[in-house]
């Protein structure tokens, strides 16, 4: 033991009095004490304790493109968070002093499943894909961290133990909403590796809406030229363009975040009413609108030029999203009469299949012809919604009243609304999308997702505030099994991650719910 020591004699003053006594350092946590979110399926402690000086390389086992990326930023992160270099040993046979990472295509039938094996002398994170993998280390680089923020200069080892852990759902959502608010390439990504430290999977961007249109289509250039410049309140709102787009679908990959896109048909349209006079039935151009009201816009079902549009639209859109979903929104669509709906929805839904995507959209859709994969959002209680059972529909649960991180947390909240009641930490973290939706079969239910509207964000802060520490409770309800979920022990586990929060500068809201440590 006494020659880690000797290596970190200089760093601080405690490894001093460390090396004098020349002891193994304690653990600021036991594994199984260790406040992790979301929660692992299995923890099991053993007496082992690995110093960080016992660890001075990397060595990948089954490695691929991506792994080497993912060892990369392991690398970087191990240095900034422990001050230790890690060798990449890609060819090294022994593990003894290694942190090994390893895929094992036999090792479980479930994708992101993995095992965190800790030790006095190495690290194990093994996983039957790289994704698997990736969340391993996201536990470990959680657990660094959190011991870290913990024992500040006593952070000098890691507890030993065994975690075996996989996702109860394999569709973990947010939202964002950049057609209210524009926000920036940098702001998503930011935003992107906040969700991924929560093994978030997937993040479905709100391109469109009568607020404005965000994502350049070439061939349909006013759309961002007219109706990406301004947003709610008048500002100046943006757009991306598809190099940025491009940019953040990558950025997300890196993460095993997928994106979804979302051009929300056919309403929701003013921004795209008011860049094309031919959209409209009546030939005329709509004014730009930066109100927040809803549901006062439609495409011109009847005319041919509307499917033109919708197919350009699809078809570049789907272009540079690599992921398997396209989503047409179809939400609060009141101003089109139903038989139009349901005969624009059944075309468009036709569209997007011939791109290669899975169509989704909000639960209004239930009244087309949905093609049966259709992947449908729930969000608000409907009599109707009882009527896609018999279809055989995936479900994605984002209730308005559980999910919605756009819904105040109380009275005081200043930003936000409030029209499905008050979110609190604990009613959005309490509660299981198994038995939200009465009716509904629980293998229908492939997940669920945070949605982020931002009639009232404006900038970053404003969308952390809103999201944290709420996305990280949904982030377990994706992840951990209903049965091992307690409020108590979570809302403990969680009193540990504002200051992970505040470490990031991130904006969280500090609700007295939690006992923030
Ligand atoms: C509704 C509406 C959105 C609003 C949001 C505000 C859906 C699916 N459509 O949710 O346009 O922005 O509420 O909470």
């Amino acid at each position: 033991m006494c020659h880690f020591i000797k290596k970190i004699f200089f760093v601080t003053a405690f490894t001093l009095i460390a090396m004098s006594a020349c002891n193994t350092p304690e653990p600021v946590y036991v594994l199984d004490k260790a406040p992790l979110i979301p929660l692992p399926s299995s923890v099991v402690a053993s007496d082992e304790v690995m110093p960080l000086g016992a660890i001075g390389s990397i060595r990948t086992i089954g490695a691929d493109e991506r792994l080497n990326a993912i060892t990369q930023n392991f690398i970087n992160f191990w240095k900034k968070h422990t001050q230790q270099d890690l060798l990449d040993a890609v060819d090294a046979i022994d593990g003894d002093g290694a942190i090994t990472i390893e895929i094992d295509k036999s090792f479980s039938p479930e994708q992101e499943a993995y095992k965190l094996e800790i030790a006095s002398d190495k690290i194990t994170v093994k996983g039957k894909t790289t994704e698997g993998v990736f969340r391993g280390l996201k536990t470990l680089e959680q657990l660094v961290v959190l011991s870290k923020l913990r024992g500040g200069t006593l952070f000098l080892s890691l507890p030993g133990g065994e975690i075996t852990d996989q996702p109860t759902y394999g569709y973990r959502g947010a939202m964002l909403d950049v057609a209210r608010h524009f926000f920036s390439v940098a702001d998503v990504k930011r935003y992107i590796d906040l969700l991924s430290i929560y093994k978030i999977n997937f993040l479905h961007f709100h391109l469109s809406d009568d607020q404005g249109w965000r994502i350049e289509i070439k061939s349909w250039p006013q759309l961002t030229e007219i109706g990406g410049q301004t947003e709610v309140g008048g500002g100046e709102g943006g757009f991306y363009t598809q190099e940025d787009f491009k940019e953040i679908v990558k950025y997300a990959a890196d993460r095993f975040i997928t994106i979804v896109p979302e051009i929300d048909l056919p309403g929701h349209t003013n921004a795209a009413l008011a860049s094309y006079a031919e959209l409209n039935c009546n030939g005329k151009a709509t004014e730009l609108y930066t109100g927040i009201e809803v549901g006062f816009s439609t495409l011109c079902v009847d005319k041919e030029v509307t499917y033109t549009f919708v197919e350009d639209v699809i078809r570049e859109i789907s272009e540079i999203s690599p992921g398997p979903y396209f989503h047409i929104g179809g939400d609060e669509s009141h101003v089109t009469p139903e038989k139009d709906f349901n005969r624009f929805m059944s075309r468009t839904l036709a569209i997007v299949k011939k791109y290669n995507k899975t169509p989704m959209g909000w639960y209004e859709l239930i009244t087309a012809d949905i093609p049966e994969e259709t992947l449908l959002q729930y969000w608000a209680k409907t009599e109707d919604f009882s009527k896609v059972i018999p279809k055989k529909s995936k479900i994605l649960i984002s209730a308005a009243s559980y999910n919605y991180l756009d819904m105040k947390y109380d009275s005081l909240t200043p930003l936000g609304l409030s029209w499905a009641g008050y979110l609190p930490i604990k009613k959005a973290y309490d509660w299981d999308p198994l038995t939200l939706v009465p009716d509904l079969d629980s293998t229908q239910i492939i997940g669920l997702e945070a949605p982020l509207w931002t009639e009232t964000i404006e900038d970053f802060d404003d969308i952390a505030v809103m999201a944290f520490p709420r996305i990280i409770g949904h982030a377990e309800i994706g992840w951990t099994n209903a049965t091992l979920r307690k409020w108590e022990d979570y809302a403990h586990r969680l009193s540990f991650h504002g200051q992970l929060l505040e470490a990031l500068d991130v904006k969280y809201h500090p609700a007295t719910e939690i006992d923030w440590k």
